[in-house]
């Protein structure tokens, strides 16, 4: 275990995220511009759309936490880019600590399925699955992930083909509608 990094028992809530983002090893920003191919209208905005948090763990998963801002590109809602894990049977376990968001996955095969994603819920998604998280609230989308490290991750059949559904604002309410692409 002399490679481990060290790491101290935390308390994960949406009050204390600063725990983990202290204990992180590894920040990813992603603004309006790094989203271009996944938002239709993405543009080099500079806005912040999502921070990731990484913890390596010791062992066989790391940890990734997600902080959405609310808002929308276009009539998009923000969202992650989204991605196909690389290993052929990497799955992955999401929590939602904070915020009002959906989850989207998408099988090899093109079989769309949403779920909702809100404070105290979670969704398993099974190896094969492509997977999306969309904030259709008004604050922050806080989101725990729980992955193989040797997950990995392929964008480029999404930013290719995209989701078979995009979460777009209609009447003042979110509506998942087929993506015309
Ligand atoms: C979660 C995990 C990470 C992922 C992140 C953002 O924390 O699934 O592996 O990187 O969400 O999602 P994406 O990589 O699709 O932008
Ligand atoms: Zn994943």
């Amino acid at each position: 275990m002399a490679d481990s990094p060290s790491l101290n028992p935390f308390e994960l809530r949406k009050e204390n995220i600063d725990k983990f983002i202290e204990a992180s090893t590894n920040h990813i920003i992603r603004r309006e511009e790094d989203m271009i191919g996944f938002f239709k209208e993405a543009a080099d905005t500079g806005k912040l759309i999502y921070d990731v948090y990484e913890i390596e763990g010791p062992h066989s998963t790391d940890m990734g936490l997600t902080i959405m801002k609310p808002g929308k590109v276009g009539r998009e809602y923000h969202m992650t880019k989204g991605h196909f894990h690389e290993s052929g049977s990497a799955d992955e376990y999401y929590f939602c600590l904070s915020g009002k968001g959906l989850i989207l996955l998408q099988s090899a095969e093109g079989e769309l399925r949403h779920m909702p994603l809100d404070e105290g819920g979670g969704v398993y998604v099974p190896p094969g699955w492509a997977h999306r998280t969309v904030n259709v609230g008004n604050d922050d989308f806080i989101l725990l992930a729980i992955f193989p490290k040797d997950a990995g991750h392929d964008y480029g059949t999404i930013k290719e083909k995209g989701f078979g559904a995009m979460v777009v604002e209609v009447d003042g309410k979110y509506a998942i509608v087929d993506n015309p692409n």
